[in-house]
């Protein structure tokens, strides 16, 4: 009966208008991406050697997700799939013009045609907000302002492209900018206090738009390489180290590394629990969907059970640890083990906000709605893994394929080896010609179906 009256009360909203403003009723999301952690470095997926308590109790409220995927096991690409809710191959974004990302000054960037995951949810009234990195282009007709986004705080690309990098001889990297929306405000800024100045800026974007819906974008640029901890975190590494600090910390000892490691998780946990706290402040709890999650595999941290880190398209490559969190309609305490993807968001999101997704092009992301109230299994049959443009593994069910030049390479069933130890190519002949069909299907259908990066000409770095 109270849904009965409460389905009534949506429906004469809609009909009548009579809210002064039905953009009141939409829930807010707020997507936390880290950069680089492993399947293993949350406490709640097991990781001994780290200490994440905000993101526990995240999961306690939520739901934990065991197979969530990201596009790619890099930076670049695995962010243009998240925006796009397309594979990176499909929009042209699986890799750089010089290297697997792009780096400072590239012509090339997410094309400004691709309708975003910041321009879906504006289009239904949204305010949006990205703090970090976005790694999509560093031109200015690339930026996130272009792109969606009301605010940009944060990094155009990793802050390891600077001129302290261990292979400056090659790279010759210029000053890393830091931008406030287009402008540049600082060149090479102290990255100790990144994270720190990110969530603060996230903090007032909630305080902000508390009445209005949001959508909350959070690359956080550690923990990639090299590992910087703000005040107090930083406290007990001494100076002699923090010089070294900035180069990619190849040059410190195991022991200091794997402390900072754990250091700048603390502080990543810190940042989502300011963000918990501050919705919980302001009444937003049961407004707002959260989900937690990584671009890729780690660098430093762990991926264990898992093979493969981040480069890899071993499952720790690109399998994330993933959590969930809208009290009142994710379950609580809950894990789920379906195969969904970060391409999902951007048709799951638009779904919740009544808002369109572009007809004219084809996206590879999923409804995952029903997935994650428990209604349903995963709407993905299939699901590709790529290193740069190379189609590389296959999965369908429990099986993944993986293939070398298109050919058969190894094959492992996931659910009952998840680390991929076992070969198991031999004796499962059809298993393979199935899996092989749909790369042959995939390939085809990208061929016909794929969209241009943008390109500028005569790119050049951003200075102050
Ligand atoms: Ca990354």
């Amino acid at each position: 009966m109270r849904f009965f009256a409460a389905t009534l009360l949506v429906v004469s909203t809609l009909v009548i208008g009579c809210s002064p403003d039905k953009t009141q009723q939409l829930p807010n999301f707020v997507i936390i991406m880290t950069d680089d952690q492993g399947y293993a470095d949350l406490s709640c997926f097991g990781g001994q050697h780290v200490y994440t308590p905000n993101i526990d109790r995240m999961a306690a409220e939520g739901m934990k997700l065991t197979s969530f995927y990201v596009a790619a096991p890099l930076c670049t690409p695995s962010r243009a799939a998240l925006m796009t809710g397309s594979y990176p191959k499909r929009v042209d974004m699986a890799y750089g013009t010089n290297f697997v990302v792009l780096l400072a000054g590239d012509g090339k960037g997410l094309n400004p045609e691709e309708v975003t995951m910041a321009e879906v949810l504006k289009s239904a009234g949204y305010k949006t907000g990205i703090f970090g990195k976005w790694h999509l282009g560093d031109q200015p007709a690339f930026l996130p302002t272009r792109q969606g986004f009301d605010e940009f705080f944060g990094i155009p690309y990793s802050h390891d492209i600077h001129p302290y990098h261990p292979r400056q001889d090659h790279f010759n990297f210029p000053s890393l900018p830091l931008l406030d929306g287009e402008e540049v405000i600082e060149m090479d800024p102290d990255a100790d206090y990144l994270t720190r100045r990110v969530t603060e800026r996230a903090v007032k974007f909630i305080e902000k738009n508390k009445a209005h819906p949001f959508f909350l974008y959070i690359p956080e640029p550690i923990p990639h390489k090299p590992l910087h901890v703000s005040p107090p975190f930083m406290e007990s590494v001494s100076d002699a180290i923090r010089d070294k600090l900035k180069e990619e910390n190849n040059s410190i000892d195991y022991e200091t590394r794997d402390k900072l490691f754990r250091q700048a998780i603390d502080e990543i946990d810190w940042s989502v629990g300011q963000i918990l706290d501050s919705l919980k402040k302001h009444g937003l709890d049961e407004k707002t969907l959260v989900i937690f999650t990584s671009d890729n595999g780690p660098a430093v941290g762990r991926a264990d059970p898992l093979r493969g880190r981040k480069g890899s398209t071993f499952e720790g490559g690109m399998r994330e640890p993933t959590v969930i969190r809208w009290p009142g309609k994710i379950p609580s305490g809950a894990v789920n083990d379906e195969l969904m993807t970060a391409m999902d968001l951007l048709p799951t999101f638009a779904k919740l906000a009544g808002a369109e997704i572009p007809s004219d092009r084809v996206l590879d992301g999923k409804d995952i709605w029903p997935v994650l109230t428990g209604k349903s299994k995963s709407p993905h049959e299939v699901f590709f893994y790529h290193k740069a443009n190379e189609l590389a593994a296959v999965r369908s069910g429990k099986w993944k394929l993986h293939v070398k030049d298109g050919s058969p390479e190894a094959l492992y069933d996931l659910e009952t080896d998840i680390s991929e130890s076992q070969n198991r190519l031999e004796n499962h002949e059809s298993v393979t010609k199935r899996l092989l069909v749909y790369i042959e299907t995939f390939q085809q259908d990208l061929a016909q179906n794929s969209r241009p990066a943008g390109f500028v000409d005569n790119p050049k770095p951003l200075s102050k």
